[in-house]
């Protein structure tokens, strides 16, 4: 029997949730980056040294990295990606060079996961991650006034979204667009909005087939650099899986994540498998997507999200909401079954991580990344862990 394995994502020294805190939800193994190095420049050796150094003094091991993140020049295919892409190869061997080799990235432009709401109350009185589809559009049309954005919205919608943010006091309508230009989980920075329309301007005649040509290019330079050195990429779905404020998005659907994984057809190039972000998208079948694409997820992230139509959505408990996280386990367990069965098909288990959890009261007055509470985080693994060893045993009995 084989199992998945358990991880939890910290965000380095700076993290409210230490190692030896994360050692006793019994994850096996954490998943980080070089947080503080600019996205685009090579990760140091010795940087990379000391923080596996720090991890395995705990007792725990680096098992993924998330996220390299990938440059907005090579995202735009500016002249100077060759340069950043030689960049992202010399990271790849330097992390490998220290036996680190699962790394997790995207492809999403300009903003990477997008919310407009980071605390909204749930039923029990904790605070979830919530997107609603109109707030964005009110930010779109009313306060970032994008040019073009009028096309994206039907009249009924439009109307809909003047109303809401009429309704908003001034503090609230700056707490909605601090919300959504909030850049890169990890850091701090959030976009003003000039700069996020600078950022718009560099995308004017980047649609979504275009985009898609730059994500193989870059594919097609990384792989070989993978391969060579040992190393499972695995891209993170779009989130939400559409695009928004008029930027496109391009590893939403099995179709998309087919076509990346056919443009350079290698193992190295994987899929970060994540319930929350795909589950958004109603006509993703995650169960037959895990079942299809099994054999290139190299990283699971358990999530659940609840639709409330129109796009819009919020994070609901791991084993409630519109995914129906006891088939996706299912699904997840017969692919390590199938991986038992052919070693050659892949490693035969699989990192997983809950991803986020509520913010309970007993999570209160700590500052952790939106949706990297440490409770709410370990009610999830728990959950997970626990639905995992029942089908388990269940399936043997
Ligand atoms: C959010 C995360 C994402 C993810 C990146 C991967 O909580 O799941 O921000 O880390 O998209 O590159």
């Amino acid at each position: 029997m084989s199992y998945l394995s358990q991880n939890w994502r910290w965000f380095g020294p700076e993290d409210p949730t230490g190692l030896s805190e994360i050692n006793q939800t019994g994850a096996a193994g954490v998943v980080t980056a070089l947080y503080h190095i600019p996205c685009g420049d090579v990760w140091p050796v010795e940087a990379i040294s000391h923080l596996k150094r720090q991890i395995e003094a705990a007792n725990l091991t680096w098992q993924v990295v998330e996220s390299v993140n990938v440059h907005e020049s090579i995202k735009t295919a500016s002249s100077k990606r060759d340069v950043f892409i030689a960049n992202y190869q010399q990271t790849l061997r330097n992390l490998a060079a220290h036996g680190v080799n699962t790394v997790c990235y995207n492809f999403m432009p300009v903003l990477d996961w997008t919310r407009t709401n980071l605390n909204y109350r749930v039923a029990d009185g904790s605070y979830a991650l919530h997107y609603n589809a109109l707030a964005l559009a009110g930010f779109d049309l009313f306060i970032l006034q994008r040019p073009k954005a009028a096309d994206d919205y039907t009249e009924k919608q439009k109307r809909a979204a003047k109303a809401f943010i009429s309704s908003l006091s001034p503090s609230e309508k700056d707490r909605l667009q601090q919300t959504i230009m909030a850049g890169l989980p990890g850091t701090d920075e959030v976009f003003t909005l000039s700069e996020f329309r600078q950022h718009l301007q560099s995308y004017q005649y980047i649609d979504a087939g275009q985009l898609k040509e730059n994500l193989f290019y870059f594919l097609q330079k990384i792989i070989p650099v993978a391969e060579e050195t040992g190393i499972n990429m695995c891209i993170h779905p779009d989130d939400p899986p559409f695009p928004i404020l008029g930027l496109p998005r391009v590893v939403s659907t099995e179709q998309d994540l087919n076509d990346l994984l056919h443009a350079v057809d290698s193992p190295c190039n994987g899929i970060t498998f994540c319930t929350g972000s795909l589950g958004a998208r109603a006509e993703n079948d995650l169960p037959g997507m895990i079942g299809r694409l099994g054999s290139r997820i190299h990283f699971f992230h358990l999530r659940n999200v609840r639709r409330t139509g129109d796009g819009s959505f919020y994070e609901a408990d791991h084993l409630d909401g519109s995914v129906d996280m006891f088939e996706v386990m299912q699904a997840v367990i017969a692919e390590l079954g199938k991986r038992v069965e052919n070693p050659a098909r892949g490693n035969v288990t699989i990192p997983m991580r809950p991803d986020h959890g509520h913010q309970l009261t007993f999570d209160a007055g700590k500052k952790y990344y939106p949706g990297y509470s440490a409770v709410g985080r370990l009610r999830g693994l728990a959950e997970l862990r626990g639905l995992e060893l029942a089908i388990n045993r269940a399936s043997s009995a």
